[in-house]
């Protein structure tokens, strides 16, 4: 995804001031100083405007490209982003480079008509100073709108990229069951694993090939890990994103375990993917005896379950099946 951030309300002005100073002083001497003056203000009030002009109204248009993500990139971005904070920051920033466009004819009028008169070359600077004050203020308020913009942007790279039309595996099931470690031993992504819950934060995509073709597994930062009940609304957004791509879900049980809860889910979670297959993985089988795990398989009777544990490589095998 190609989005640009754009740069401080200081540096743009540093730059259209210089670039203007720079074009001003490639402006030949006219027939008399007036006319020069005159000129170089008109030069430099012209370059600098235009230069503003294509930055601002640039993002602008680049925005509505955000509405054309794919379905799974709009949702996630819904969720990291507020939109209408955006849209606002957005609407701002285009008002600014319009109102730029109106000072830029309105002062060029004026001076291009401005005849040679007592005080003529007083009033060139006064107008030409007028339109830098103000053009200064004007990109000057768009500080906030702009650092929103960038936020917004920033986060929209910082989301992994996920090739939305090919299948993916998604993993999922309560904190601390295994899931990012089951994601390093089939991929060769290296997720933090930690001895406690929540410990993923981001969406961590791994890669696995198949007869030579990439298979993405995706684990879930905390998403696909709580009842749908004790979601907002955003997160709510978030876990729909998923429902736009193609594959199958990945469930991961920890037998040591309450398993109420871990059913309650997968229910929950069967609902919500009524699209996708479903692979149970019973995990951490090395901490369970024989007369556990043959409860657990039997909770999980009639479905499609693969046995994990330490030592054991399982669900790799399956899957490359
Ligand atoms: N004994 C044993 N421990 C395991 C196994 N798989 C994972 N663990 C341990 O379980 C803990 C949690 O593993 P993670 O992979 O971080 O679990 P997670 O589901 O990704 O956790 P969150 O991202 O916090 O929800 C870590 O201490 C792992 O080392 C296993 O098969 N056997
Ligand atoms: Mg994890």
């Amino acid at each position: 995804m190609n989005f640009k951030t754009i740069d401080t309300p200081d540096k743009l002005l540093d730059a259209a001031f210089g670039r203007a100073r720079k074009s001003a002083a490639l402006v030949k001497k006219q027939k008399t100083n007036f006319y020069t003056i005159k000129g170089k203000e008109i030069t430099k009030i012209d370059v600098s405007a235009e230069f503003l002009i294509e930055k601002l109204s640039g993002i602008v248009q680049e925005f509505p490209s955000v509405n054309k993500l794919p379905p799974f990139y709009e949702d996630l971005f819904t969720f990291i982003v507020d939109i209408n904070v955006l849209k606002k920051s957005l609407s701002s920033i285009s008002s600014v480079s319009k109102v730029i466009k109106n000072i830029r004819r309105e002062k060029i009028v004026f001076l291009k008509e401005l005849p040679f008169e007592k005080d003529s070359i007083k009033k060139v600077k006064k107008t030409s100073n007028e339109y830098f004050g103000r053009v200064s203020s004007l990109v000057k308020s768009l500080k906030n709108d702009i650092d929103v913009y960038n936020t917004a942007i920033k986060k929209l790279k910082e989301l992994p990229s996920i090739k939305t039309s090919e299948e993916v595996y998604l993993i999922a099931g309560l904190p601390n069951v295994g899931k990012s470690t089951l994601l390093s031993k089939i991929t060769d992504s290296k997720p933090k694993i930690a001895a406690y819950p929540f410990t993923t934060k981001g969406l961590n995509v791994g890669i696995f090939f198949k007869k030579y073709s990439p298979i993405q597994v995706i684990d879930t930062p905390g998403l696909l890990d709580r009842p749908l009940g004790e979601r907002n609304r955003i997160e709510l957004k978030a876990i729909s994103a998923f429902q736009h791509l193609k594959g199958t879900i990945i469930f991961v049980v920890d037998p040591s375990q309450e398993l109420k809860e871990q059913k309650n889910l997968l229910i929950e979670l069967k609902k919500l993917f009524s699209d996708k297959g479903f692979i149970i993985v019973i995990n951490k089988t090395d901490l369970i005896n024989k007369e556990k795990m043959d409860l657990v398989l039997k909770e999980f009777s009639g479905q499609y379950v693969v046995i994990e544990g330490n030592e054991l490589n399982n669900l790799k095998e399956e899957l490359l099946k």
